[in-house]
């Protein structure tokens, strides 16, 4: 047999980006350099998606957000991770060559706080061979605005039309929940030249410590992820589906074949695992096989 009859053949385009089955992860929710040393090669011979989205970087390192940075709710999970990331430079020297190693396409998520930081990371990242896209992670605050700029159809078609001629790359567009209507962000992205959009990133909440009135999170709030978000999720990604005709990637508490199926009825053209992830690194290939593989579906 042939090595390309071999080959596993792409079942899908994602904006451009070959995918073997519809299933990724969610930023931030799965360390792949990480599963790499504790499985080994194993972890390349079944990874269990079908493109990797990085956990979000900036242009200068940040140590994160002070402990307790988590907090377990009623089918759910409140994070204020405060994007703790090796910077750009960082990323690109260290990050960059293992995650160049996983057997499917890299998408990097990127945040910065005004036009300038996001072309930078923009270009630094779209400028190597190893990446498929860029994911911009906008559930950050302007600093001139002032406004987070996913919660403003007007600061995210700004943000874009900075950005479109930066990279012939895909741009995928990760949209915040908490706003009015994220559909309206999510025409504005498209309007802007987005090639894609995904959501949802986490909901805004807060957690007080156990017997007291104090918050819990070291930074006072965090977003929420989880089951308790997903029928948010569904509902979201059903009304951007139907405003935007650019493709839909949707998360939000997807712990099953059958959760992801919703997602694509909804108008997704993929779906991403990411809290399920914290509790089983295989989850998303179960996600796979459930959605995939007739009678593999127990959810
Ligand atoms: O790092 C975080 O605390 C974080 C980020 Br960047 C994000 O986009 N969503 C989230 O829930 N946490």
């Amino acid at each position: 047999m042939s090595a390309a009859a071999t080959e596993p053949q792409a079942a899908l385009e994602l904006c451009g980006i070959p995918l073997r089955h519809p299933v990724l992860n969610g930023s931030g929710t799965f360390d792949a350099i990480a599963a790499r040393r504790a499985f080994g090669d194993a972890l390349l011979e079944r990874f269990p998606f079908a493109a990797f989205v990085s956990k979000t970087i900036t242009p200068k390192p940040r140590a994160g957000n002070p402990p307790p940075r988590l907090y377990e709710t009623p089918s759910g999970m409140i994070n204020s991770i405060g994007l703790p990331n090796k910077g750009l430079a960082g990323f690109l020297e260290h990050d960059l060559p293992p995650l160049a190693e996983l057997p499917v396409p890299l998408i990097v998520s990127v945040m910065g706080t005004s036009r300038e930081e996001f072309s930078e990371l923009v270009e630094g990242v779209a400028s190597r061979d190893a990446v498929a896209g860029i994911e911009l992670n906008v559930s950050c605050p302007n600093v001139k605005s002032g406004l987070i700029v996913g919660e403003q159809p007007s600061e995210t078609l700004a943000l874009l039309e900075a950005l479109r001629g930066l990279s012939a790359k895909p741009l995928i567009v990760k949209l915040t929940p908490n706003t009015a209507d994220p559909a309206a962000v999510a025409v504005a992205a498209e309007e802007g030249g987005a090639d894609a959009v995904s959501l949802i990133n986490t909901v805004r909440a807060s957690a007080v410590a156990p017997g007291g009135s104090e918050p819990w999170l070291g930074a006072g709030s965090g977003g929420l992820s989880g089951p308790a978000v997903r029928p948010i999720a569904l509902d979201q990604v059903r009304r951007v589906a139907e405003a935007v005709s650019i493709a839909v990637i949707g998360m939000g508490g997807i712990e099953t074949g059958a959760h992801a199926r919703e997602f694509l009825a909804a108008g997704a053209t993929a779906v991403a695992v990411g809290t399920a992830s914290f509790r089983d690194p295989l989850a998303g290939d179960r996600v796979r096989r459930e959605l995939i593989e007739p009678g593999a579906n127990v959810g």
